[in-house]
């Protein structure tokens, strides 16, 4: 098999394991660890426990590979490979017991920086639903067996659009004045709690497209190559004038431009 190949099929069985230990540990009742960069910004025990159980399984498979994970930070690997983990995205989801959440796993080749690796592959498990998204670079998207493809085309309402607001109150009306610029364009907006799946669903036609300002290299490295593969759009802006942090847009190609130039991706 090809290295992205084989790579898929690696984030693929870890990604399965650690959801169906988030899974176990959710049903067992969920303690809150800690907040971190605002009050609404919480860590469980259990996104502890996943990233380390995944971090093993990787550094037992693939050991000079690099990591870089929500909970435990950046390792630097000698291989050109890193793993751009969120071992429970949808946290907040998590913790009052939405069952709108993922597990997030990545390779990357390169710089382990967004704004230069060359994703490989991808993996994006909700243990609820079950449902696991997967892509290998040039072997398309993935929902288990069922190729993916984003929508080829918006319907006479407007788009199905998706975002998320973030921890940081001083954030707020910025997230919301984005969202109001983006409203004309949208049938309506959904506001799901967990990027990744957020992306996955772009990529499979379940939303027409999704923007998102803040979010961190782990929410998004798997997502944007689900969206990618399945043919569509995205794009990542940079720091704004205010530098709050950059703004994400992934859509189909049918809305990518009207929803970029709304919300003023650049
Ligand atoms: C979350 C994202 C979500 C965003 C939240 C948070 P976490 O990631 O998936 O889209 O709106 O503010 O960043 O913190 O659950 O890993």
């Amino acid at each position: 098999m090809s290295l992205p190949r084989d790579l898929e099929a690696l984030a693929i069985d870890i990604a399965q394991e650690a959801g169906e230990l988030a899974r176990v540990r959710r049903e067992a009742g969920v303690a809150i660890a800690a907040t971190k960069s605002a009050l609404a910004d919480i860590v469980t025990e259990a996104d502890r426990e996943v990233e380390a159980l995944i971090r093993a399984r990787l550094r037992t498979a693939r050991p000079d590979d690099g990591f870089l994970g929500e909970e435990t930070g950046g390792e630097t690997g000698a291989s050109g490979i890193t793993w751009v983990v969120d071992p429970i995205d949808g946290t907040v989801n998590y913790a009052y017991g939405i069952p709108t959440y993922a597990v997030s796993i990545a390779a990357v080749q390169g710089d382990p920086t967004p704004e230069a690796w060359e994703a490989l592959a991808g993996a994006v498990f909700n243990p609820p639903g079950r449902e696991l998204f997967h892509a290998a670079r040039g072997e398309g998207a993935w929902l288990g067996m069922t190729r993916l493809g984003v929508s080829a085309d918006v319907g006479p309402a407007g788009a199905l659009l998706a975002t998320g607001f973030g921890y940081d109150p001083a954030t707020r009306p910025g997230d919301l004045a984005l969202t109001g610029r983006v409203l004309p364009l949208a049938r309506d907006i959904r506001r799901a709690g967990a990027a990744s799946l957020d992306l996955a669903y772009v990529a499979a036609g379940r939303l027409d497209g999704y923007f998102e300002r803040g979010l961190k290299p782990w929410d998004f490295a798997a997502g944007a190559l689900l969206v990618t593969e399945a043919g569509g759009r995205f794009g990542r802006g940079t720091p704004d004038d205010s530098g709050r942090s950059p703004l994400v847009v992934a859509a189909s190609p049918a809305i990518f431009d009207a929803l970029a130039e709304v919300t003023e991706l650049r």
